[in-house]
Parts: C-alpha cells; structure tokens; sequence
C-alpha cells in the first residue's frame, strides 16, 4: 500500500526475486511523480539502484557530491567525505528515484493501480489478509500472504495495528521553509548553516534548480515570507567571509515543513508489515528518510524472499528487530545534526557557546568529522542478493 520510495522499491525487488505484488497508491501518478521530497541518495542507495538495472538516469543527471561544508561564525569548514570515509553522496530528486521505479514496474507490465480510494486492510492475524480499495467507485477485494504498509506518515496501515505499537516521539520548536528557485547553485556542494538568526540549507537539484530551507517558527505563516525576505534571510544565513555569493532567481516552489522524530514499535503485526515514513520519521537535517525507507523495503523483500523459498515465517518474525538498528541510527544522527545546527528560540548564551565549540570540533578533528561522514554517507544495505549470493 503506498507508491512512495518504499513501496515501489518493494515491489521491484520482490518482482526480482520472482514474487507477485500489486501496488495501490491513493494519489495520481502525476503527483506522486512531481512532489518535491528529498535530494540526497546515500552511497548504499545509489548502489543498489545501479544494481537493480535503474541507475542510468541517476549516472547521467545525479550530482556526485564528495563532500559537504559546515558553516558558522561566518566561515566554511569541508567535511571531505571521499577522504574520510571513501564514498560519497549523490544529489537526485526522490520524484527522479519514483519516475524511474514506476516506469520500470509499468514497462515490466506489472499491476500498480493510482487513485485508489476507501483503503482497509483487514484479516492482518490470519495468513490470508486482505486489502479493501476501490477504483473509479468499483469495490475490489486482494488476497495476500502479505500486506506491506507503505503509505506514509498519515496512511491507514500504523492506525491499524496500533493497539500492538508503543510510539516514541519528539517534536522539534521549528520547522523548515524550503523553496526551488531557478538559480544556479552558488556552492559546488551542499552547505549547512548555523547562524545566529538561525539555520539554512544551501542545496540544489541540477544546475540551473536550487533547493534552500531556512529554520522557521513550527506554526510559521508563509504569508509572512515573501520572495524578498526569503532571498534576505538566506543572503543573511548562508554569508561567509570567504566570497560566497547567493545568486537570487525566481522561487517557484515554496512550503514549510514540520521537524519531528518519531518510530513505531514493533514495524509488524501480524502479516502487515509499516515500512519507511509509516513506521518511523526523522528530522531531514541528516537527509536520511528516503534512504531508510529503501532500507526497509531491502530487509522486508529479503524476508518475503524467504518466507517465499521456504514457506517459513522466520525472517518475516525478525523484520522488526533486522530494521530497527538501523532505524534508530538514522534517528539519532538526525537528532545530533539537527541540535548541533538549529537555535531554539529560546537558547542562552551558554547552550549558543556549547554549539559552537561542537562545531569546531567536528571540523577540525579527524575522528569526530570521520563520525559525521560515514553516518552521512549511509551505512551498507541488506539486500536480497547479500544473502542468496
Ligand atoms: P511516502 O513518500 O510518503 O509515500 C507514501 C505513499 O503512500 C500513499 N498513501 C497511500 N497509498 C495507499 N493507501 C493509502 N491508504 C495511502 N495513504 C497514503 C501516499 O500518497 C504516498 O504516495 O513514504 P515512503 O515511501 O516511506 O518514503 C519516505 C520519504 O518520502 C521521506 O522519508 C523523505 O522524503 C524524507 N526526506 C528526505 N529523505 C532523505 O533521504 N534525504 C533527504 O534529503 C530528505 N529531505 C525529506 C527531505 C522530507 C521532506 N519533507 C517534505 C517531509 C526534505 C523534506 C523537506
Ligand atoms: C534537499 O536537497 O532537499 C536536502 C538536502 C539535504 C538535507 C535535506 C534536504 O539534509
């Protein structure tokens, strides 16, 4: 349930490991395609789309980042992650990673249904559960061995389960205001910035596309920002001594976010599964949602694969446990680059001074930058073939 990063990337793997899926998706295919997400693929993430036969369009539009800079008191500091960790991170828009999945899955031939409506899913104890939908105002009725919950933060699967789940949440006192202008990126990489006024992002999604957020109030009124004040604050955030110039252009997307940490225990009850941002979310300071949703769909496509050859629930009981280091990795790497890069509004002096000399610290020792970077560049994946040879 879900044509997101995990369920398409479910999908495909488990149709290369010979195993039928249908994949329903409340929204249009137009949408899903166009909502502006994330922009950063792991290494693991690239590899795997490489190995999976759909890393054509990400080798030739994708930008190869092998470092990023951390910004504050007016200076840039590299963080080289080719040096430190050997790998990089690759910037390509996840509607870029759902057009390729879903071309593939419909160049293959295979059933993925958009707008779908009424979605339920019901007999989840039994080991035939079914998934309740219907399409242009048919009801229709699927059997499975599995439900896999793939629809997001605000889909039905978690609410369905939720009597055996115990959440662990916290909320962050900001959110993030992200706009794409058609400017060219005004820095090689991606730079993060802690300001005194507060944090800014400095990405981009191709040469002539940039992507910018800044630290705003979580009840922020966009009203309140219009294009002027952003390319201000940014101009404000993102200055340095070292002549960067913010090039100004036409914002033609603009939004703000919700900063929040938050997982579900365990990801399963029964036979339906939560995988990505229905089971778990993190602040997109450390850019690790999608690449965990992938995750997932890795670990639960390797345990479907064995359930499948050997008709034993032994990998399926253990998807929780084979997620959740994982998950709680990301979720507090995320937690430590937001708090090390955001200024509550009600910070004193002393927690500003505490920041600082944290950010002094990872960019001047090598262990501490080391540690950064292979959080950033992405811990290897569980695929299929890891284990099947
Ligand atoms: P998605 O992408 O939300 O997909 C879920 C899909 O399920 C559909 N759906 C249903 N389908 C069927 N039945 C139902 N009842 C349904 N209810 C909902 C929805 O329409 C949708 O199509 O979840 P998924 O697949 O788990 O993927 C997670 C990622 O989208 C998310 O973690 C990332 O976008 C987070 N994120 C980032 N992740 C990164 O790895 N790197 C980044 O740089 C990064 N930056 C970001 C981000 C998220 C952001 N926002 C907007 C939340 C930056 C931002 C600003
Ligand atoms: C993005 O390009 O959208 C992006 C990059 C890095 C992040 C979050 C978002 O940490």
């Amino acid at each position: 349930m879900g044509a997101g990063p995990a369920g398409l990337m479910l999908s495909h793997l488990l149709h290369l490991q010979g195993i039928e899926s249908i994949v329903i998706e409340t929204r249009s295919r137009d949408y899903v395609e166009h909502r502006v997400r994330a922009g950063v693929l792991e290494q693991p993430t690239v590899d795997l789309m490489h190995e999976i036969g759909l890393g054509k369009r990400l080798a030739a539009e994708g930008l190869t980042h092998e470092g990023i800079a951390l910004r504050f008191r007016g200076h840039s500091h590299r963080i080289d992650f080719a040096d430190l960790t050997g790998s990089a991170i690759t910037v390509y828009g996840q509607q870029e990673v759902v057009k390729d999945l879903i071309a593939a899955r419909l160049e293959a031939g295979l059933p993925l249904h958009f707008d779908v409506e009424q979605v339920t899913a019901t007999d989840i104890d039994s080991s035939r559960p079914r998934v309740q939908f219907s399409v242009d105002g048919t009801a229709q009725t699927l059997e499975a061995d599995v439900v896999a919950g793939c629809d997001g933060f605000h889909g039905v699967c978690r609410t369905t389960i939720e009597k055996a789940l115990t959440f662990f949440e916290h909320t962050y006192p900001f959110a993030w205001l992200g706009i794409l202008a058609r400017t060219h990126p005004s820095s090689k990489e991606l730079v993060y910035a802690s300001h005194d006024n507060g944090f800014a992002l400095h990405s981009m999604r191709g040469p002539d596309v940039t992507r910018q957020y800044l630290q705003v109030a979580p009840d922020e009124d966009i009203d309140r920002w219009p294009d002027e004040r952003i390319w201000q604050e940014l101009g404000t955030r993102l200055h340095d001594g070292d002549g960067f110039e913010l090039e100004i252009g036409e914002i033609f997307d603009k939004g703000v976010t919700p900063m929040r940490s938050f997982v579900a225990e365990p990801m399963q009850s029964g036979r339906l599964f939560l995988v990505g941002d229905a089971a778990h979310i993190v602040p997109p300071t450390g850019a690790k949602g999608m690449n965990l949703a992938i995750a997932d769909a890795c670990v639960l496509s390797h345990a479907i694969g064995a359930f499948c050859a050997t008709g034993s629930d032994e990998q399926l009981d253990e998807y929780t446990a084979n997620c959740l280091r994982r998950v709680w990795r990301a979720e507090q790497f995320s937690a430590f680059m937001t708090a090390l890069l955001h200024r509550p509004q009600d910070q004193d002096p002393f927690e500003r001074r505490l920041q600082l000399a944290h950010l002094d610290y990872v960019t001047s020792s090598r262990a501490a930058a080391m540690s950064l970077a292979e959080n950033y560049v992405g811990l290897p994946l569980v695929t299929p073939w890891a284990f099947n040879g």
